[in-house]
């Protein structure tokens, strides 16, 4: 142990990330900044030859840069994924996928597959770290047993072994990579130990507690997140029954000081949101998880409540809904990023192509566009629509020129904001206004 731990010192640890995907490749590049001699593995040859080139395939503020310096100076270079890759030594740290199946179900194949080659090539004072999100009990129930038995090596005695959930969401991983508090679950204290040594020589903070915990605590964060955008959510549709403004109501129950409401939108997308509540409750059957389980099913419901807005809003502006043109602003499933991974724009864009006449979409920072015909620019999202759907709230729809916009669409034109993004009084003045949460005044 004591050798592994001034090997992280000194920076003469050797270490790979298999997985150089969205957090995998800022891991990869990171360490190599912090002066590690760092190999990211991939299952993909063009994410390799990109790395290898200086390049990233991934669109992260920073990442290309980073990589490019690191490759130059030696400390980077990218493997494909094959068994002669992960014939390692030193550290390794697992960031493949985790996603769940049609039944909600997780689907660990990635991992466990990932696991077992280690396993068959690990070598004593060897340290292993997950950082993929896993159900509670992964860790001591599978990765554990699974190395320990290729192995012939006990964990946290000859190998050591430890639970490192990533905290970084796209668009800000390199900063929040390094900021945000790391959790550090080694299997047994040596490991805890090792773990934080080496995740503490670029993060500025670590915590140290233990594989169970910190597994229950990752999808617990996200799931907290999941059930209060999902709280706001329900407020969205009852204030819009009420007659009042959820953003009014939200902002002003906020100013409470133990109270924090997120914000109401058009769904909950995204690669962890989405799953990690079913990774969560997966891991007792004994328990109806009714919250958990509701928080889903209310998130899931936002985007057939923005299908149903496009639709009233047509029928209030006297349009045939079947000869109707929708411009839909937004494919990305959160602001400013170029991710489309389960956006709720997808169901959105889906519903509308099958129920409207033609239906566009403009996203600035994302190349998706689902099954609609996607559009260049603005002027061509806008010519001659009916309705505007705003999906995500990227800085490029802030002060838009409203009365531009009114010019630019057909007769009686309609708005839809799933994102509250635009000014309400002034948009009312041009345009037919409905919004989430909106709920119009009785008095
Ligand atoms: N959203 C709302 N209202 C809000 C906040 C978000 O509708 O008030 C929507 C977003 O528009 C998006 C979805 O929720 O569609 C998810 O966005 P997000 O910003 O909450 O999260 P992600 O998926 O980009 O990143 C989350 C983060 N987790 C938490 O904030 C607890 C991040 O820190 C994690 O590292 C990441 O999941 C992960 O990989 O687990």
């Amino acid at each position: 142990m004591k050798e592994l731990i001034n090997n992280i010192r000194g920076r003469h640890l050797k270490l790979t990330v298999l997985g150089s995907g969205y957090v995998g490749l800022p891991t990869a590049a990171l360490f190599a900044k912090a002066g590690f001699y760092v190999t990211a593995i991939d299952k993909k040859p063009e994410v390799v030859t990109a790395v290898n080139n200086g390049a990233s395939h991934i669109n992260e503020p920073g990442l290309c840069e980073l990589v490019s310096q690191n490759v130059k100076a030696g400390r980077l270079k990218a493997k494909v994924n094959n068994i002669d890759a992960l014939k390692v030594e030193g550290a390794i740290i697992i960031s493949v996928q985790t996603p769940i199946n049609e039944n909600k179900r997780p689907n660990l194949g990635f991992l466990i597959r990932a696991v077992r080659n280690i396993g068959k090539n690990l070598n004593k004072g060897m340290l292993v770290v997950i950082g993929s999100t896993i159900p509670p009990g992964t860790m001591a129930t599978k990765v554990k047993p699974i190395l320990e038995s290729l192995s012939n090596l006990k964990a946290d005695e000859e190998f050591y072994l430890a639970y490192v959930p990533e905290r970084i969401a796209p668009g800000k991983a390199l900063k929040e990579f390094v900021e945000s508090p790391r959790l550090v679950g080694g299997i047994g204290n040596n490991s805890t130990r090792v773990a934080a040594e080496l995740f503490g020589s670029v993060c500025k903070k670590v915590i140290e507690t233990n594989a169970a915990v910190a597994e229950v605590a990752k999808v617990a964060e996200n799931t907290y997140r999941d059930v209060n955008i999902a709280f706001a959510n329900e407020l969205a549709l009852l204030c819009e029954k009420i007659g009042v403004d959820v953003i009014d109501v939200v902002n002003l129950a906020n100013t409470h000081p133990r109270v924090n409401i997120h914000m109401p939108g058009p769904g909950v997308g995204g690669p962890c949101l989405p799953k990690d509540p079913y990774l969560l409750i997966n891991s007792s059957k004994k328990i109806q998880n009714v919250l958990i389980k509701t928080a889903r099913r209310v998130n899931d419901y936002m985007p057939k409540h923005i299908v149903e807005l496009t639709l009233s809003a047509l029928r209030e502006t006297g349009k045939d809904i079947k000869k109707s043109k929708i411009a839909i602003l937004g494919a990305a499933y959160k602001n400013n990023v170029d991710d489309s991974r389960l956006s709720p724009s997808e169901k959105v864009s889906d519903e509308l192509f099958n129920l409207c006449g033609e239906v566009r979409i403009f996203d600035p920072c994302c190349n998706a566009s689902f099954r609609v015909k996607k559009v260049l620019t603005l002027t061509e999202a806008l010519k001659d629509a009916d309705c505007l759907v705003i999906m995500t709230d990227h800085k490029e729809f802030f002060n838009l020129d409203i009365q531009e916009i009114s010019r630019l669409m057909g007769v009686k034109p309609a708005i839809v904001d799933g994102r509250r993004i635009m000014n309400n009084k002034e948009v009312t003045k041009y345009f037919f206004y409905s919004a989430v949460g909106l709920g119009k005044s009785n008095n």
